[in-house]
């Protein structure tokens, strides 16, 4: 494919996939009578039918199997260290009086030597002034750059391919002065840094650009052998795995850094980026507290309760985000062996937060309350309590210990409320 017709096939893609989406959400399934009956895969019963009654069998047994279903049928295999090889970190500036001397923020450019194809990501990192000690960090990715995500005027503007959005000011394909803060409301930094955490966010599209032919442009296909000829194969990872990568590369950064405690870390994501958060936290288990954002379908909602987003709806409009096998259950999810009950339970015992929004109806949230409520018996093996409760709870009304949930008023974003919650939720489970 030539250089230049690329750009009109990837416009012709999104348009569609953008479309779509709008039109499922009027027409899907909002019922709870209309779900048909299902059975959950057995969350402590190994492949070969044995019950896991301890917390060293689901360590060494059953866990590795959870993992590697969801590697095999849903997100793709990560592949081994030894082939991206080294990773280089270059602090690119350091400004000590960020957000009125509050803080002290870096920029990070991290890359791999052994593949300059691959353009490397821009860790943004703010960490408190004054806290005399290194702080307990949040990491996420962003959807709209170090930019979008800080108030600061001097922060340098993405200039990666974005999603076209009019009004975040994205104008073809690429960030404009005007798009500077239009996720900052998703970020409140001044109050993480007043609570003593540090934060530390990439913009996702660093990895690889958010569509269908997305990996040509990024890091999957620099790292694939047969490069952009490759025809992705079962098993082999989707972009939210390639993003999630993107995570556990700002871990190894942060564990060089003084001014952080990466034995303090959470990982946090909200939407397709929750999605992100769940897997980064499955796989890396430097990740001490997990949080997932409205992260839907593909992320914490059951994937067999048929109800706003599906599983044929989502690989149709983002095929890109998952495994090719995926795909194969769509419209047929009784016979994928997991559900995402065991997606939280790859955490165990590292605590999870899962939040919805009441106007969040094609993220499933009742959906998401369940896959905590059915992941409690792992961490039981722990002696880990979970929600507490077994029925969805009130409107802004948060449960939970070791696995914590609110559903809040309002539609699918990330607001103060969520945070106030994150920051007690990582204070009780991280900083101690
Ligand atoms: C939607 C998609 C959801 C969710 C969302 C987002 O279009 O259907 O699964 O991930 O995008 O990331 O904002």
């Amino acid at each position: 494919m030539s250089r230049n017709i690329l750009p009109v096939l990837i416009t012709t893609t999104l348009f569609h996939s953008a479309g779509f989406v709008e039109a499922q959400q009027k027409t899907a399934n909002y019922d709870e009578a209309k779900i048909a009956p299902y059975t959950l895969p057995d969350l402590l019963k190994t492949s070969d039918g044995k019950a896991v009654k301890a917390a060293d069998e689901w360590t060494k047994l059953r866990r590795p199997e959870v993992l590697a279903l969801f590697e095999q049928h849903v997100f793709g295999r990560t592949p081994a260290p030894a082939t991206w090889g080294k990773v280089e970190f270059k602090v690119t500036q350091v400004k000590k009086d960020a957000l009125g001397g509050k803080a002290t923020r870096k920029f990070i450019h991290i890359s791999l030597p052994e593949h300059p194809a691959w353009q490397g990501m821009d860790v943004m990192l703010y960490t408190p002034n004054g806290l005399g000690k290194p702080a307990p960090c949040f990491v996420g990715p962003s959807f709209g750059g170090n930019h979008a995500v800080s108030l600061e005027k001097d922060v340098p503007l993405s200039t990666r391919w974005m999603r076209p959005n009019k009004e975040k000011s994205i104008i073809d394909n690429r960030a404009t002065e005007a798009s500077r803060g239009n996720e900052a409301s998703r970020w409140p930094l001044e109050m993480i840094i007043d609570q003593g955490f540090a934060v530390a966010t990439y913009y996702y599209g660093d990895i690889e650009p958010d569509h269908a032919d997305g990996w040509k442009e990024g890091l999957r296909a620099v790292l694939s052998k047969d490069g952009a000829s490759t025809e992705w194969k079962d098993g082999q990872w989707g972009a939210i795995g390639a993003w999630a990568w993107g995570l556990s590369r700002i871990a190894d950064y942060l564990e060089t850094d003084a001014d952080v405690n990466a034995k303090q870390l959470a990982v946090i994501g909200h939407s397709r980026l929750g999605k992100t958060s769940l897997w980064a936290g499955a796989q890396d288990t430097r990740f001490g507290v997990v949080i997932s954002n409205n992260s839907g379908e593909g992320g914490a909602a059951l994937m067999r309760r048929n109800i706003g987003e599906t599983t044929a709806i989502i690989t149709k409009a983002f095929p890109h985000w998952f495994t090719r096998t995926y795909t194969s259950y769509a419209g047929n999810e009784s016979a994928c062996p997991i559900d995402k009950h065991m997606l939280i339970a790859l955490a165990a015992p590292r605590p999870v937060y899962i939040a919805s929004a009441v106007e969040d109806t094609w993220a499933d949230p009742k959906g998401e309350f369940l896959s905590g409520l059915h992941a409690e018996p792992a961490f039981a093996l722990f002696g880990k309590k979970g929600y507490g409760v077994t029925a969805q709870p009130a409107i802004d009304s948060p449960v939970g210990d070791a696995i914590a949930y609110h559903i809040r008023t309002g539609k699918h974003d990330v607001t103060d409320y969520d945070w106030t919650q994150y920051l007690k939720f990582a204070k009780r489970h991280l900083v101690k």
